[in-house]
């Protein structure tokens, strides 16, 4: 189980909040997600044998969010 921190400078609310955790949680082999507006950060707890860190930052920009410092 891989844990890491995320800073996703574009939230700023209850609803990015929603949309981020929503988007993350489907995927598969995500254990946890969890957003916290200020200081915009995501963290997540996930399984890399099912999921890599490229598909969950595209899940996250794939609702309107860049992840700086992750292409
Ligand atoms: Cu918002």
């Amino acid at each position: 189980m891989t844990t890491t921190t995320l800073t996703v400078p574009d939230i700023s609310c209850a609803h990015c909040k929603q949309s981020i955790e929503g988007a993350v949680s489907a995927l598969p082999g995500v254990r946890s997600v969890e957003v916290d507006i200020e200081p915009k950060t995501v963290t997540l707890e996930y399984d890399e044998a099912e999921v890599d860190l490229g598909q969950i930052v595209r899940a996250i920009e794939e609702v309107g969010y860049d992840v700086p410092g992750h292409v």
